[in-house]
């Protein structure tokens, strides 16, 4: 009888060792999983980490590089609006010439530069003013294709052309013009 609960005692101890044992290895295989896991996801984050850091790098430096196009743009056209502010006044000047009328010796009686009077004047609405010490008229002045003379002063700076009118402002002869 001894003998027999001896040996009971014994058996159960060895399955409790067993089950134990087992218990142990399937949480050893359990966490095993879980570091193989979490080592493919941490691998997979860090590629993900590295084509983010190569994408924002190449990022910038197309950005950099746009900035810098832009700058040189900018500066291009500032270059080209300074290029046509300066041909714009050149053409409105090259535009605007004296046309050998003065009055000079009486104000208010125009001639020509050969004595002669003024017949017919192309006079801009308002003009002659002689406003301040306007002795000589410009032709294209204004922007009247016909009546655009100005009265203006003696002393500026324009190209000059000696002609003849008929009663049509458009048709001139003996052209000719030199700088002033
Ligand atoms: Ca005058
Ligand atoms: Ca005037």
């Amino acid at each position: 009888m001894y003998l027999c609960f001896l040996i009971e005692n014994r058996s159960a101890g060895s399955r409790r060792y067993r089950l134990a044992a087992v218990g142990l290895g399937l949480l050893c295989v359990l966490l095993l999983t879980a570091i193989t896991v979490l080592w493919i996801q941490f691998n997979h984050l860090t590629a993900e980490r590295d084509q983010l850091q190569t994408s924002y790098t190449n990022l910038t430096a197309e950005r950099d590089q746009l900035q810098t196009s832009y700058t040189n743009l900018t500066a291009e056209r500032d270059q080209l609006q300074t290029s046509y502010t300066n041909l714009t006044a050149e053409r409105d000047q090259l535009n605007t010439v004296w046309i050998g009328l003065s009055d000079g010796e009486t104000e208010g009686d125009w001639k020509w530069v050969d004595g002669s009077e003024l017949i017919t004047g192309f006079w801009y609405p308002g003009e002659p003013n002689s406003y301040g010490d306007e002795d000589c008229g410009l032709y294209g002045y204004w922007s009247d294709p016909v009546n655009n003379w100005n009265d203006y002063p003696c002393n500026q700076q324009f190209f000059w052309i000696s002609l003849c009118f008929s009663s049509n402002p458009l048709n001139l002869y003996n052209f000719q013009s030199q700088v002033k």
